[in-house]
């Protein structure tokens, strides 16, 4: 195994090499080869379906693909020679509420009307009261290297996947409830999830989506008086709270840790089986006879993590459990756990504040991408040939190329620069420093940068602009302003609000603060969700300013209290 790289985070942006080493041909056309067949089914003008007994879900496809865990039973053990169990959600106990929906979803993606989710039905659908027409219920056999080191079987421990839908656009996608109760795979935790985390990861998918980040998406968030004990700081203070599910959805919810399990345990048959299936349903562009697929499989999603992380980087996202088994094979977020969004500019930021090492840190973000890259890699290799190893290597260590020219080009874009300048990598190299050594905000820095007129700029003039009030308290930051004002001048032909709006279209000007959800949890443990429904809807639009999110202080200096909060782990 080759070892552990050091991926030099944005600090050293200078000192990027902008072209990106490809080893391998990453093939393009992304056709879609699947789902011809249901697009008959819809016509795409037609009305969306009114009620629940239309809708179904089939749970075939993944389940004839696959052996099946011979034992049917709802007991905690360790499994063997499957990719699923059949485990059946326990219902959370009444009264149950609709906490929050995205529309969004619900309407494009699951094609039945909005209206729909206010009924009782929905309540036990979407909780796992009653099962949806077609499914059947599955947890996924899993394993996964955690904070560094193998865990052996995870799985899911609180989640039920209900099936696939195909949607009336031909897309594929898995449906999975979580928090619905336990699982073969549920260690010592009780299925359950409490509304705190339920909020943050409701709010937090459908953020993500909106920042055009990759993501499972959430559909709804029910709640419930269920009781649920958890000690939340685990410093031995336990606290009752109440159970809530959400229902997600991706197209895959299988991850580095999924194909982990297998060749661990020497199941190689199954490793190569679940491989295949995994190729032809979401890596359509690989030809399933190609003798090195499993080769060119690894390097796109070498390509594809590297691409993720330069976006959560881009928009301050740390996700902050970073494990082999929270890792997407395609490549999205999932997962959503003691994540946060950077406030004052600071690679040190780490979200979950039980991690005193700091190991999930957000500049460590890229450097943890790669060391689970080498993990799959090794999960790889039974199925790779002793050339194809090697290139897979090879492969590997192109990945920090292609994290930094990605970061490259998406701070360009967050600065509006065009074309490429020798010293564009200098100026965000510098910019960053000067942001770290005056802590200015992450998001409002960027985003004042794209709304400040060039005039103002070179008067220096911040008045109500309080992140570069902060920025421009730095000694070098007239430097700094010459070289930028300058690299912009040199794009004159441009007029000015063209180089606002493409810079606004890339920097949020609101993002899902720490503070922002916590207000929105403790009213919602009181069941009040009007302030969840705020915050879905403000950051369905972060790019846009808007005047309720202005009210509300969501890009204003962040409340005192602010500072204090930690944030929750266990969920
Ligand atoms: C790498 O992944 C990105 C993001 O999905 C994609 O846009 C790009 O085309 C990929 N590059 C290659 C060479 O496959
Ligand atoms: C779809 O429905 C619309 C309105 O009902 C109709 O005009 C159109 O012809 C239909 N298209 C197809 C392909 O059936
Ligand atoms: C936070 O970090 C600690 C220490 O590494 C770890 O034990 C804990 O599981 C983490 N929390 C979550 C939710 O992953
Ligand atoms: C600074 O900019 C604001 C907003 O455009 C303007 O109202 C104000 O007059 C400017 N101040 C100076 C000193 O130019
Ligand atoms: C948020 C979340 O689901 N995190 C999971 C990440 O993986 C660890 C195991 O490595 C699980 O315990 C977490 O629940």
């Amino acid at each position: 195994m080759c070892s552990i790289h050091t991926v030099l985070v944005l600090s050293v942006l200078a000192l990027v090499s902008v072209t990106p080493v490809q080893v391998l041909e990453f093939c393009h056309s992304q056709d879609m080869k699947a789902s011809n067949t249901f697009k008959s089914r819809w016509n795409m003008s037609s009305n969306l379906m009114q009620d629940l007994d239309q809708f179904r879900v089939s749970c075939t496809k993944l389940i004839e693909s696959f052996p099946i865990d011979e034992l049917d039973a709802n007991f905690v053990r360790h499994v063997k020679n499957c990719i699923f169990s059949k485990s059946i959600p326990t219902p959370l106990r009444g009264p149950l509420r609709l906490a929050a929906v995205s529309k969004d979803v619900i309407e494009g993606i699951l094609d039945f009307n909005v209206a729909v989710t206010q009924s009782d039905d929905f309540l036990n659908y979407a909780s796992g009261g009653r099962l949806l027409p077609g499914s059947e219920p599955l947890a996924h056999r899993y394993g996964g290297h955690q904070f560094g080191y193998w865990a052996g079987q995870l799985g899911d421990g609180r989640a039920h996947s209900l099936g696939q839908y195909t949607n009336r656009k031909g897309e594929v996608w898995e449906l999975q409830l979580k928090g619905s109760g336990k699982t073969p795979y549920s260690r010592s935790g009780d299925g359950r999830a409490v509304i705190r985390s339920s909020v943050r990861e409701f709010l937090c998918s459908e953020a993500m989506f909106s920042l055009g980040v990759p993501t499972s998406r959430a559909a709804s968030l029910i709640v419930s008086d269920e009781p649920v004990f958890r000690d939340q700081f685990y410093n031995g203070k336990v606290k009752t709270e109440r159970g809530a599910v959400v229902l997600r959805l991706a197209r895959s919810w299988f991850r580095i840790g999924s194909l982990e399990i297998l060749s661990q345990s020497g199941e190689v048959d199954l490793l190569r089986k679940l491989l295949n299936f995994v190729i032809d349903e979401h890596f359509t562009s690989i030809n399933s006879e190609d003798p090195e697929k499993y080769l060119v499989f690894y390097s796109h999603v070498v390509n594809e993590t590297a691409h993720l992380i330069a976006q959560w980087m881009s928009v301050g996202f740390a996700h902050g459990v970073c494990n082999t088994d929270n890792f997407s094979l395609l490549s999205i977020t999932i997962d959503y756990g003691p994540f946060g969004f950077m406030e004052a500019y600071n690679p040190e930021f780490v979200p979950n504040t039980s991690d005193d090492e700091g190991r999930y840190r957000i500049g460590a973000q890229a450097n943890v991408g790669l060391f689970n890259l080498e993990k799959l890699l090794v999960a790889l290799s039974p199925v790779l040939s002793q050339k194809q190893q090697k290139m897979a290597n090879t492969v590997l260590k192109g990945y920090v190329d292609i994290y930094q020219m990605r970061i490259h080009q998406l701070f360009k874009a967050k600065l509006g620069l065009l074309g490429e300048e020798e010293d564009d990598g200098y100026i965000i190299a510098f910019l960053l420093k000067m942001m770290e050594e005056t802590q200015s905000d992450f998001t409002v820095t960027f985003r004042q940068l794209s709304e400040v007129s060039a005039k103002r700029l070179h008067n220096r003039n911040f008045t109500q602009m309080w992140a570069l009030e902060d920025l421009s308290s730095h000694a070098l930051f007239s430097d700094w302003l010459s070289s930028y004002v300058l690299r912009l001048s040199k794009q004159e032909e441009e007029n000015e609000a063209a180089r606002q709006n493409r810079m606004k279209n890339v920097n949020p000007r609101y993002v899902l603060r720490n503070w922002m959800a916590e207000s929105a949890i403790r009213k919602a443990e009181m069941d009040d969700f009007s302030e969840v429904e705020l915050l879905h809807h403000i950051l369905s639009s972060p790019f846009v300013t808007q005047e309720t999110a202005e009210e509300a202080g969501y890009a204003a200096r962040p409340p005192q209290w602010a500072r204090m909060l930690k944030v929750s782990c266990s969920s």
